[in-house]
């Protein structure tokens, strides 16, 4: 062999070593970021699991060097073994396309530096209501290779015997179309869509002038009402249906007997009832049409009638509620009582207080009605529980505090709400610039719980409160974190929206997503996150309560869907891209 020809061969096999040493060592996956990346100003981070050098790259698409810096000291996982180091960038502002390298070891995701770098995403995480919408065709035009057939027209759905009344016998059929599906399931849940409403209908009263401004291209975008009520709409006028006329109260669910088969939408359809009246759909139900007779009233032009509907079932479920007022949906015993037995999800919650403040919280807001406030009661200042579908709490606090200016009456409360949401803000981001992925999401193993990604988005929502309550945008920079981590700065490397990320959940517990043929996912919507509950008995990689996660579709502890986990996110990014 010649000389040169020997040196080139040595060059080539060195290179194929330290291209192999590399993979060994570090793929992507070990370099977890926000896959969709970082604004110019606002805090910017990696997280390198495993032991490495201290140096990291930040690095242009054709490998030119833009920015070096060191990595953090070992961080330990509180969870598990694992070691990590943090790659702070912070410092770099430049907009433009980038990779973090860790020299000799390995190389991110790709990732953008600029300006509303979430504008996708958001829009993204809103439409996935739009696919959720039952009752309709989603034409091509709106649904792209999504697009389906109508499903359950839920205009013959029947009483069942739990939820008889005098002028609705057991198998009255009443009409109760549209709604959103709840999940990766074909059911209708009143508790459930009430969180999930008052969410996004907030994000509309805590930013309306930007919530204008985002067009969905959904059936309703040409008209003057924002998108985002629109599809809030679809799901409201749904819930109106919900409430039996005779009394006020509201049945708790729209439902089959049982969980339908991994088809699509248009094939499910069996019979569908609504079930038992309950004390917790029905302070639900109030608090939402509350809140959307308020914001609703501005749009009497193009939605006459609207308002005032709201406002008089808001009052009449309030009504039943006060006289109905711990009447839990307990669904084993409704089985034990009545026929047919109903075993879709249960959504049975047995501590009502919060419902009470919540609906009597946003009845106060809409009609200044001394007797709602009056209901309000405060908890201590460090008993501020998260909101999740059966604690709707912290809902009526934000919807005093946005509203103070109209409420002069209720100021005394109105300041301790203030100090009680900020002080649980202070709570979350303490000893988050020490964790392992320097993110306030996991600072107790019990936030990994069924639906854990909701945990982070709505720990976002408090601390976007606590930044619109003080204006120190320390809060608004610890509620991206809660972001980056939706987006893959994780445990398990995984951006949890369907859709967004170089590697996102693919396999979601969502039938029409099982059953459509399509390789991708229905995208924008959230996947339920690391759960080490495993209660679906599913194949995990790990236990380990910030990696217990399955992307597969087998998966519904870990991996389903759900109206009431997209829409803190909704409003959790919306908000930052708001306020950026
Ligand atoms: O309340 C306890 C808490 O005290 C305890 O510390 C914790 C430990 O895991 O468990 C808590 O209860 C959990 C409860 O959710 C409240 O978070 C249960 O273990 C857990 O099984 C339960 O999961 C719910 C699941 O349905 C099963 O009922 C999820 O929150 C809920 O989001 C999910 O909702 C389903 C619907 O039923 C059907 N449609 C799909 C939807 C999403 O999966
Ligand atoms: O598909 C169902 C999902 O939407 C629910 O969240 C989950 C928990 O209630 O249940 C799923 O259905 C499963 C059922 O509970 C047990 N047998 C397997 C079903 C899914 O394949």
């Amino acid at each position: 062999m010649q000389k040169e020809v020997f040196v080139f061969v040595l060059i080539v096999i060195t290179a194929c070593n330290v291209q192999s040493q590399r993979k060994e060592k570090l793929s992507p996956d070990d370099i977890r970021l926000n896959q969709i990346g970082y604004y110019p100003t606002a805090p910017k981070s990696a997280v390198i699991i495993g032991e490495t050098p201290t140096t990291f790259l930040i690095t242009t698409p054709d490998g030119r060097k833009v920015f070096e810096g060191q990595l953090s000291e070992i961080r330990k996982s509180k969870f598990s073994d694992k070691k990590t180091r943090i790659a702070d960038f912070s410092a770099f502002t430049t907009p433009g396309n980038y990779t973090l390298v860790v020299p000799g070891v390995g190389t991110s995701y790709p990732f953008e530096i600029r300006a509303h770098v979430h504008d996708a995403v958001a829009k993204g995480a809103a439409k996935g209501f739009y696919y959720q919408r039952l009752s309709t065709d989603l034409p091509e035009k709106y649904a792209g290779k999504w697009h389906r057939a109508a499903g359950e027209p839920d205009d013959k759905v029947l009483i069942h015997p739990s939820a008889a009344s005098a002028n609705r016998p057991e198998g009255t059929v009443i009409s109760s179309p549209r709604g959103w599906l709840d999940a990766g399931d074909y059911n209708k849940y009143i508790v459930n869509s009430g969180i999930t409403m008052g969410t996004l209908l907030s994000l509309y009263e805590d930013f309306p002038e930007y919530v204008k401004t985002i067009s969905l291209n959904i059936p309703e975008s040409n008209n003057t009402v924002p998108d985002l009520l629109d599809e809030a709409l679809w799901n409201l006028r749904w819930m109106l249906t919900m409430q039996d006329p005779g009394d006020g109260g509201v049945y708790h669910k729209l439902t089959n007997t049982t969980f339908d088969r991994m088809i699509m939408p248009d094939k499910a359809t069996r019979t569908r009832y609504v079930v038992q009246k309950g004390t917790a759909a029905t302070l639900d139900f109030a608090a939402v049409t509350a809140q959307a007779a308020r914001i609703f009233r501005a749009y009497d032009k193009e939605l006459p009638g609207l308002a005032d509907s709201c406002l008089t079932a808001a009052a009449q479920a309030w009504q039943w509620a006060k006289k109905n007022p711990s009447i839990v949906y307990d669904q084993d015993a409704m089985n034990r009582a009545f026929e047919p037995d109903v075993t879709t999800g249960g959504y049975g919650d047995r501590d009502l207080t919060d419902e009470f403040v919540w609906a009597a919280a946003e009845l106060y807001a809409t009609t200044q009605d001394a007797q709602y406030i009056a209901a309000v009661t405060l908890l201590p200042r460090n008993a501020t529980p998260l909101p999740a579908w059966a604690q709707v709490r912290l809902l009526g606090y934000y919807t005093l505090i946005r509203n103070e200016l109209t409420l002069p009456e209720a100021h005394d409360k109105i300041e301790t709400l203030k100090q009680s949401i900020v002080h649980f803000a202070d709570s979350l981001i303490s000893g988050v610039d020490t964790r392992a992925f320097n993110v306030v999401m996991g600072g107790s193993a019990r936030d990994y719980i069924w639906g854990s990604s909701s945990v982070a988005a709505n720990q976002g929502i408090v601390l976007i409160q606590a930044y619109r309550i003080t204006r120190d945008k320390k809060y608004l920079n610890y509620a991206l974190s809660n972001l980056d981590f939706l987006m893959g700065k994780n445990g398990t490397g995984y951006s949890f929206l369907t859709g967004f990320g170089d590697k996102s959940t693919m396999h979601p517990h969502h039938r029409p997503s099982i059953a459509d043929g399509i390789a991708e996912p229905v995208p924008g919507l959230l996947a339920g996150g690391p759960n080490p509950g495993m209660q679906d008995k599913c194949k995990y990689s790990s236990s380990v309560p910030d990696e217990a996660y399955s992307d597969t579709d087998c998966s519904y502890a870990s991996n389903e869907i759900a109206i009431n986990w997209n829409a803190p996110f909704v409003y959790l990014v919306w908000a930052i891209e708001a306020t950026e």
